[in-house]
């Protein structure tokens, strides 16, 4: 029995009364239009995922803090730890069809999330990088690992007395960096990050960002998103260089994936 409240008003299509249900999300939140993706944890566990992890306790669903909801996922990285080949504990989405169909030459996606970075969060003691999300390319059919950096990266960084949120891209493996946003962030606060993207192996692919509303990019920063004309997919948590001695852990969650900012913001 469906609460009344939680039912849409009726619908008149084509003649055709309809009931359209729009159940509450655990969340507490209203469905929203145009979302293909939702990671918020609400099931209590990581459902709806895929992920690379050195133990199970790497990614974990907790309580606290939380962006929205119950739930969150905490990703924790030990010293030496190693999932995949590399020291990194990162969700994937599961329904890998997604990113494949709608990501490939020419497609637009827009991706949302929220990121707590804690405020014991340590400081590596040197110039290891540490990422919190990649579009990668996908490895050919057959093969099970893509060497050389992904297309895009978003970097954590402390430089020159400041924590900052890096977005970088690259034309191709070989091409130098490309920084494509940078800004001051703090630790201890939830940060919300806002990506559109078209995927193309032209120039006429982009990328523009938000971070907590305001623009990360400016405006969208055209260039070459894909490699290949195959799709990229996401990897979210944490990737770092090896040789940092200190466990971090870093939260997550309200990740989207949809046709519009409307659809994906945290
Ligand atoms: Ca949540």
């Amino acid at each position: 029995m469906v609460p009344r409240k939680a039912l849409a008003p009726l619908l008149v299509v084509s003649g055709l009364a309809i009931w359209t249900s729009l159940v509450a999300s655990p969340a507490g939140g209203t469905p929203r239009p145009g979302v293909w993706f939702r990671g918020d944890f609400e099931t209590g566990g990581l459902d709806g995922w895929r992920w690379d992890r050195p133990r199970g306790d790497s990614i974990q669903v907790v309580t606290q803090p939380v962006r929205k909801g119950r739930y969150a996922a905490r990703v924790t990285l030990a010293p030496g730890d190693t999932a995949a080949s590399k020291e990194r504990a990162e969700l994937k989405i599961g329904d890998q069809d997604l990113e494949r169909l709608r990501g490939g030459q020419g497609g637009e996606m827009w991706y949302g999330w929220s990121v707590l970075i804690p405020a014991d969060y340590a400081d590596p003691p040197g110039d290891q990088f540490q990422i919190l999300a990649q579009w990668h390319h996908r490895p050919p059919e057959a093969r099970a690992q893509v060497s050389g950096p992904p297309p895009l990266t978003l970097h954590f960084t402390f430089y020159q007395g400041q924590h900052l949120l890096s977005l970088i891209g690259r034309p191709s493996p070989q091409a130098p960096r490309r920084t494509l946003a940078a800004r001051p962030v703090r630790k201890g606060e939830w940060i919300d990050l806002i990506f559109h993207i078209r995927w193309s192996t032209g120039s006429d692919g982009f990328v523009e960002a938000w971070l907590n509303g305001q623009p990360f990019t400016k405006g969208k920063v055209y260039g070459p998103t894909l490699y290949k004309p195959v799709s990229n997919y996401l990897r979210i948590g944490l990737y770092r260089g090896r040789g940092i001695p200190t466990t971090n852990h870093v939260f997550v969650d309200e990740v989207r994936i949809g046709d519009s900012s409307r659809a994906v913001a945290p």
